[in-house]
Parts: C-alpha cells; sequence; structure tokens
C-alpha cells in the first residue's frame, strides 16, 4: 500500500487501514465481522468453478471467510510476506504447516529450545508418523551443519526462543537450509513484525502464536502463518481445510485485527519496560542471572541487534537459590500475576520447568538450557515504577526465605 507519492506506507498505517475502506461498508469505522459459515453460489455452475479455483469467491467457513481475509492480508503486509493464513491457535498454525509440507521418510531439524508444547510435538508427536526431527543448539551453526541432509525438509526455530530468550542468527540458519534446499520457519511470536520480520532475513516462512502479543489483550486463541503464496496456499487447502480443521472464528480474527492497531505502541512500551526490568534484576544482590536481548552483556547481542529494533517484552532470570528462591519470589508477588502465555497487558511471571516447559523430561531441559530455577516473565504495560516496585518487594521476599531455611 502506498500514499499518493508512491511512499510505502508505514508499520502502524498498514496495521491499521491497510485492505478495507469504509465507504464500501455503509460507512462502518472499523469493519463489520462476518460470521457467515456457508456462502451462496450465484449458480449451480459458479459453485463448481469455486470448487476448482476458477473464480475468486467464498464457499464455507472452514478455510476462508472475509474477516479472517482482511486480517491475512494486513499480517501478510506487515511481516512483508506475499499471503498470510491465519489460524485458530499457535498449535494449529505449527501443526497445519508441518502436516501439509512432511511426510514420512522427511527430516526436520529443530532449535533444541522450543516452547514445550511444540516441542512436543516435534519430538513425540512427528514421529509416530515417520518423520525423523534431530534437535540442535542452532546458536552453534556447526552442530546444524552435521545435522541438514539431503532429505531435511524444514529447519524450525523460535528467536528469541521461549523460555530463555536465546537469539539465533535467522539470515545465518537460512543460508544453510537453503544451500540443502530446505525451508526455514521462524516463530516470531515473541517479536512480532513491529521488532522483527524474519522474511526480510531470508526465512521462508513465519508463524505466530496470535495468542500473545498480535491479540495483545489475554482475551483470544489465535495462530498465523505468512510466507509464499503457493506454500501458504497449499497449507490453506491441506493442513486447515482436512488434516487440522483448526479455523480461526471470525469474531476471534476481529480481536487480534483490533490488537494489530496498537501493535507497534505496546510493543515499543513491553520492550522498554523489559529492559528497566532487566537492569534492575541485574543490579540485586538476589539475582544470579538474567537474560534480556538488549542487556550489553547478552550472548547473541550482536545478532539480537542486527535483527531485532528492540530486545521485546520478555526478561529471564534466575535467583540464587535456584528453585526453592524462585518459588518464593513468584508467591511474593502482588501487582504481577502468576500465569503462563505472554504478551499481555497485565505483568506475568511463570516457572518454565513445572508450567510451560513441563513436556520437556528433566534431562531434556538439563540437556537444552532450560534450568530448574529459571523464572519467565513477560512484562505488562503497567506504569514501570509500580512494576519494579513489586519486583523488589518480592525479590526481599525470596531472599527473607532463603536467609529462614539457612
Ligand atoms: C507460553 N506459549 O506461556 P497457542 N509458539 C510460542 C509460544 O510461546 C506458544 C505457542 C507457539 C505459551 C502458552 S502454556 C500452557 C501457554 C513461541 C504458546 C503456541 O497455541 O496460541 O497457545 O501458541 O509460553
Amino acid at each position: 500500500m502506498t500514499d499518493g507519492n508512491n511512499r510505502p506506507q508505514g508499520f502502524a498505517t498498514r496495521a491499521i487501514h491497510l485492505g478495507y475502506d469504509p465507504m464500501d461498508e455503509n460507512g462502518a469505522l472499523t469493519q463489520p465481522i462476518y460470521l457467515t459459515s456457508t456462502y451462496a453460489f450465484e449458480s449451480a455452475e459458479a459453485g463448481g468453478e469455486l470448487f476448482r479455483g476458477e473464480r475468486k469467491g467464498y464457499i464455507y467457513g472452514r478455510n476462508r471467510n472475509p474477516t479472517q481475509a482482511l486480517l491475512e492480508e494486513r499480517m501478510a503486509s506487515l511481516e512483508g510476506a506475499e499471503a498470510g493464513l491465519a489460524l485458530a491457535s499457535g498449535m494449529g498454525a505449527i501443526s497445519a504447516l508441518c502436516w501439509t509440507l512432511l511426510e514420512a521418510g522427511d527430516e526436520v531439524v529443530i532449535d533444541h529450545t522450543l516452547y514445550g508444547n511444540t516441542f512436543a510435538l516435534f519430538t513425540k508427536g512427528l514421529p509416530k508418523f515417520g518423520v525423523t526431527v534431530t534437535p540442535v543448539d542452532l546458536t552453534n551453526l556447526e552442530t546444524l551443519d552435521s545435522a541438514l541432509s539431503s532429505a531435511t525438509k524444514l529447519v524450525f526455530f523460535e528467536t528469541p526462543a521461549n523460555p530463555n530468550l536465546r537469539v539465533i542468527d535467522i539470515a545465518a540458519v537460512a543460508a544453510r537450509a537453503q544451500a540443502k534446499g530446505a525451508l526455514t520457519v521462524v516463530d516470531n511470536t515473541f517479536c512480532t513484525p513491529a521488532l522483527q520480520r524474519p522474511i526480510e532475513q531470508d526465512a521462508d516462512l513465519v508463524i505466530h502464536s496470535a495468542t500473545k502479543y498480535l491479540g495483545g489483550h489475554g482475551d483470544l486463541l489465535a495462530g498465523v502463518i505468512c510466507g509464499e503464496h503457493d506454500t501458504v496456499h497449499q497449507i490453506r487447502q491441506h493442513g486447515l481445510r482436512y488434516l487440522t480443521g483448526a479455523t480461526i472464528s471470525p469474531l476471534t480474527a476481529f480481536l487480534v485485527m483490533r490488537g494489530l492497531k496498537t501493535l507497534e505502541l505496546r510493543m515499543e512500551r513491553h520492550s522498554d519496560s523489559a529492559l528497566a526490568v532487566a537492569k534492575m534484576l541485574q543490579d540485586h544482590p538476589a539475582v544470579a542471572s538474567v537474560e534480556h536481548p538488549w542487556l550489553d552483556d547478552f550472548a547473541q547481542a550482536d545478532a539480537a541487534r542486527r535483527q531485532m529494533s528492540r530486545g521485546g517484552g520478555l526478561v529471564s532470570f534466575e535467583l540464587h537459590g535456584g528453585y526453592d528462591a524462585g518459588m518464593a519470589f513468584m508467591n511474593g508477588v502482588d501487582l504481577i500475576t502468576r500465569a503462563v502465555s505472554l504478551g499481555d497487558a497485565e505483568t506475568l511471571v511463570q516457572h518454565p520447568a513445572s508450567m510451560t516447559h513441563a513436556t520437556y523430561t528433566p534431562e531434556e531441559r538439563a540437556a537444552h538450557g532450560i534450568s530448574e530455577g529459571l523464572i519467565r516473565m513477560s512484562v505488562g504495560l503497567e506504569n514501570i515504577a509500580d512494576i519494579l516496585q513489586d519486583i523488589d518487594a518480592a525479590l526481599d521476599a525470596a531472599m527473607a526465605s532463603r536467609a529462614a531455611a539457612e
């Protein structure tokens, strides 16, 4: 989309306006919601033409609906992709993608730190159907080289990774995958296209849990896939239509679009507040280690600064006293909420080893860099002084309980 002078419109403008003219819908400022499940055919022949893809239009709400279509168009534009597909959840997006693009005998390389259920899909789900999955540390490109083979179809990773925020160099991985004929798939949930656009770094496909920052208000579940037109079309026609049926409801698609209108603003605030939290933790005597991609001593700081425009809203840390101190901290928060998920207005804190990453065995967590004492915080949009004060009080509580135990 361009303005009158052919200048491409900016991110927030496209997030708010792209693909919709109120004058087409009785002047309605925001787009109406089509709750319709099935669509009338102009003639018997037109129905057949629609099914054969010879005519443009809608057939049935499982694979396409006008409200979903507007969200898909906006997400594709924001990610710099040819096409988008909206689905019922992040897991719905990942499973539709895998079930469409993989078959028995194929190989997949994954980063060894993924959201717990994504890890379970790859390591427990897909092997049941004859797909070989190799987890590697993708921050070490030599391990990627040794895992890739001519049978590798996908290289899949999150960056920053859930829950320890390791950053993976998208362009470097994509170059190696491409040389072997494999597709690079990036889960961009933690950054959103407001902070990072993997397709500009040569990734082939981007997936999202839109449940998180894209929706932004903890009131929906949704997923998105963006990428090249033919591949996305194939995932719609196979993965969504008859393999998973993981359709996003039109009402949910509307709510994700409402979230997109403030996405750029929210990601700036989440990132600034998370960095303030990370710096405060770094200076506190109760804290053993802190991860945030914008900290000066972050392990993959170079890659982070190259491919992200800000550090994002997540902070991971470990307290002196490990698991017990972490539990005392979590029980000591007041304003901050103990809950999984992320990207909401509320600051949320959770314990990956017993919650989001409980699908890993203790041995897998140890081998994959998810320590038992790690705490993950999704820094929300509350006043930063209030967030810092609550953290300070909870750290005091954690130190007091540690002193009492000694
Ligand atoms: C969580 N994560 O708390 P849905 N990709 C990433 C994710 O973080 C998630 C998904 C995909 C969390 C959810 S845990 C019980 C709650 C990077 C989800 C899956 O299917 O929309 O939840 O997305 O880390």
